[in-house]
């Protein structure tokens, strides 16, 4: 089993500014946990961070025939892009949405997600960790589920 795991804009600054939201680990650090977490599931992983809504498409788009499942986390874009929720719905793989923060008891804007509407699962404020939840998830429903000692 192939995971695609694609961040959306500004996430490569994390750990720079907005601690208390987003925490103080960078960006680099999210991507080890992912690569460990995947390891330890044996599953296989493509990690994808992008500022731009086009190239998160194209990669989504790309994710046919390469990856068995996605987690994403859009960032702005979740909440803005019916582009991305095409997309998603068009490859049809499995998906789970991950938030760091609890945008449910955030701003009002923050309360809709269209890539949300195509994911069967949504992960919010759990910071680093709903990564690590979004990946079991996916792992028991679609790899052999075992983790490796
Ligand atoms: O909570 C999340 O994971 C978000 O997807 C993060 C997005 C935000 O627009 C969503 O509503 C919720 C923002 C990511 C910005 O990341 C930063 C990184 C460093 C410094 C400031 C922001």
């Amino acid at each position: 089993m192939k995971l695609l795991v694609i961040n959306g804009p500004n996430l490569n600054l994390l750990g720079i500014r907005e601690p208390d939201i987003y925490g103080r680990q960078d960006y680099q650090a999210l991507t080890a946990l992912v690569k460990e977490t995947c390891a330890r599931f044996g599953i296989g992983v493509d990690l994808f961070q992008s500022n731009h809504e086009g190239a998160i498409v194209d990669r989504i788009q790309a994710a046919l025939g390469q990856e068995d499942a996605i987690v994403i986390n859009p960032a702005a874009y979740t909440h803005t892009s019916i582009a991305i929720l095409d997309a998603l719905k068009a490859v049809g793989l499995p998906a789970v949405e991950v938030h760091l923060s609890d945008v449910k008891s955030r701003e009002p804007f923050r309360q809709i997600s269209y890539a949300g509407m195509a994911c069967e699962k949504t992960i919010i404020g759990k910071g680093f960790q709903g990564y690590v939840e979004a990946i079991e998830y996916l792992a028991t429903q679609y790899g052999d589920g075992q983790s490796q000692p």
